[in-house]
């Protein structure tokens, strides 16, 4: 017994010491700068540089634009990770972390999804793009041992600085990689299609709270998330009323701000862009930055990944890679897997989303024989067409395996449609037209969830067991039979729903289910309350706010009553509905407090609609409502 006591202290000290080893893993190898790197505008950006020890050789440069912070700050201080993953991290790279324009010990104004501007006259016409082209000119004229080629990479909020690196990019930028990256905050994050996310209430204060001593730069954060004190956030919005009665939340007393008013308070500059905006107008258009992708420049190397059951930016990586597509003669690559927003850069081991389980090591492999080839391939070796990589790499998130494909969608793709039934089916003809009513009850939403949990943003619910949601009377369901082969859905699905209400406005949410056979074994990760016997996988959901039916900048109201078409774009999904399972469909009108409740009578901003405004109604959907799917023959 003493024995073993001692060899189990032994193994747990060499854990330790290898686990001790890996926290200064960067310390013990890299070399760190701090440097301010002025732009063409004069306007200091500040820069950390880790640059190997090691210095018999020439390096890459690797660099991330972040409005996360690069810090730690202090020139004795070290990240334990340095790079988009552990193998580049140890093969030896130059990393480089900046705090983007106005954040962090940057200086100058902080503008969220800074607009692009296309037709620079001077050096005060500035923009990530230009911020990123000096940086870069900056970096491979004064960074010893760089090897003259720098890459970018950065997820979510530096995933789109990643993407914006392209643009009129510098001639030294041979790879970029835009992961989960912010294409449009209409869109992405904060808005889907219209309707304002409210689950992403808490995420505002960290995007909109200026920076105190009139926006100096600062090394600690300035900004405080509010605290709504439960953890029943579907309760405490529902009493919360309309969104009007939470401004009290953003309204700071921070002094010598940009945007103090009279009385000494400070608004919070991003909760006024969003309540002032709530239509696609000149100030989300000017920021989306998808419709510049025509000047991403065709000799920067682009590597898209996104998680397909990414909550808050999967419109981002998908238009991105199809707009880069489209519109450049360039390497552009994508790669899709089973993950929730960013977890690839995790090392998971056996890999889930919420409940569900996918398989084990599915980043590690992504990040061992993707990424790091990518990077390696444009930065270190001949950077040709032939990477060795595919087009696409895409996870079959039914089958649960990797496929590689030359184009996405793959060859082979057609539009099926499926149509709705009185009787709750969902099948490839189309049976009697009639209407399905149901009572949409603002009292009581359908929330969008059945954890009882306050977030800092939405994550978990896209992969969620959809019963608790199937058996409410405001949710309708409509399946298929028994699939007797196995469905493959790779694409976009498009619900073309035709519909009326008793009222002028309403929301319309769309969501494709995967049900599992009865005798599906249950996972050990699975919540107490959920088997996987008959689980109802959600695959893809999607809402529009029902006045942006016909326009997103020109809303309009519903006529009551009136039978009226309401079509909705899904993003692309790559899963097998396997032989045994059914394909199911759910509609419904709220999802709490995913998103805000539709007052359902028809205001021009419903950030200043009042109590009065919020009404119950009826609402119809009619069997002539179809679903196109993209099945892989
Ligand atoms: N896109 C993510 C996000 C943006 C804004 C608020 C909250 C989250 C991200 O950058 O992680």
């Amino acid at each position: 017994m003493f024995v073993l006591t001692l060899a189990i202290s032994a193994c747990k000290k060499t854990v330790k010491k290898e686990v001790q080893q890996e926290d200064t893993y960067v310390a013990d190898n890299y070399n760190k700068q701090e440097v301010d790197i002025e732009m063409r505008d004069g306007v200091k950006l500040h820069t950390t540089i880790y640059s190997p020890k090691d210095t018999s050789k020439e390096y890459p440069i690797l660099m991330q634009r972040t409005p996360y912070s690069s810090r730690p700050y202090g020139e004795v201080n070290f990240r334990k990770q340095i790079g988009p993953n552990v193998h580049l991290m140890k093969e030896g790279n130059i990393v480089v972390y900046q705090d983007v324009r106005g954040r962090w010990l940057s200086e100058g104004h902080y503008e969220n999804m800074r607009a692009y501007i296309p037709n620079k006259t001077s050096d005060q016409d500035v923009d990530e793009s230009s911020d990123t082209y000096d940086t870069i000119e900056w970096l491979v004229n004064n960074v010893d041992n760089n090897n003259g080629n720098v890459g970018i990479w950065g997820i979510s909020y530096p995933g789109f600085y990643a993407t914006y690196a392209t643009i009129d990019a510098h001639p030294a930028l041979k790879a970029s990689s835009p992961q989960a990256c912010i294409g449009d905050f209409f869109f992405d994050d904060f808005h889907h299609n219209g309707a304002y996310l409210l689950s992403y209430f808490r995420a505002t204060s960290l995007f909109g709270t200026p920076r105190p001593n009139n926006d100096q730069p600062i090394d600690t954060a300035w900004y405080t998330l509010p605290d709504i004190q439960t953890d029943d956030q579907y309760q405490f919005f529902l009493d919360a009323g309309p969104l009007k009665n939470l401004n009290s939340f953003f309204e700071y007393e921070t002094v010598d701000t940009p945007t103090m008013r009279p009385d000494g308070k400070t608004d919070d500059f991003f909760w006024n862009e969003l309540k002032e905006h709530p239509n696609y107008d000149e100030l989300w258009q000017s920021r989306g930055l998808i419709q510049h992708l025509d000047k991403s420049k065709s000799h920067v190397a682009t590597m898209i990944v996104g998680g397909w059951f990414d909550a808050e930016d999967l419109y981002g990586p998908l238009e991105t890679y199809k707009n880069i597509e489209k519109h450049t003669e360039g390497y552009n690559t994508m790669v899709f897997g089973p993950w929730d927003h960013g977890r690839w850069a995790r090392r998971n081991g056996r890999s889930l989303v919420g409940n569900y389980y996918f398989g084990d090591s599915i980043s590690e492999f992504f990040q061992e024989n993707i990424e790091t080839k990518f990077f390696n391939h444009f930065l270190k070796g001949d950077g040709g067409e032939k990477s060795g990589l595919p087009e696409a790499y895409v996870f079959d998130s039914g089958r649960k395996e990797w496929k590689t494909y030359d184009a996405w969608p793959p060859q082979g793709v057609e539009k099926q449609a499926m149509f709705l039934s009185e009787d709750q089916e969902l099948s490839t003809e189309q049976k009697e037209v009639s209407g399905i009513q149901f009572i949409s009850d603002i009292k009581k939403p359908v929330p969008y969830s059945e954890d009882i949990k306050s977030v800092f943003t939405p994550r978990k619910y896209m992969t969620d067991d959809q019963r608790f949601a199937a058996r409410r009377s405001d949710v309708l369901v409509f399946e298929t039979n028994v699939l007797e082969e196995d469905l493959t859905l790779a694409g976009d699905i498009l619900a073309k729903l035709k519909v009326a209400t008793t009222g002028t406005a309403a929301d319309w949410i769309v969501k494709v289910i995967d049900v599992h056979p009865a005798d599906t074994e249950t996972n050990e990760e699975m919540q107490d309350h959920l088997k996987m016997s008959n689980y109802h996988l959600m695959v893809r959901s999607e809402v529009l706010r029902g006045r942006f039916r016909n326009s997103f900048s020109d809303p309009e109201p519903f006529t009551p009553n009136k039978k009226t078409d309401v079509t909705i774009k899904l993003q692309d999904v790559f899963h097998t509905i396997k032989k045994g399972h059914k394909l199911q469909i759910q509609v419904q009108s709220t999802w709490f407090p995913l998103i805000d409740l539709n007052p359902q009578t028809y205001v021009d901003n419903i950030f200043k609609a009042d109590e009065e405004d919020f009404k119950t109604q009826t609402h119809t959907v009619f069997t002539d409502s179809s679903i196109e799917f993209s099945v892989l023959k």
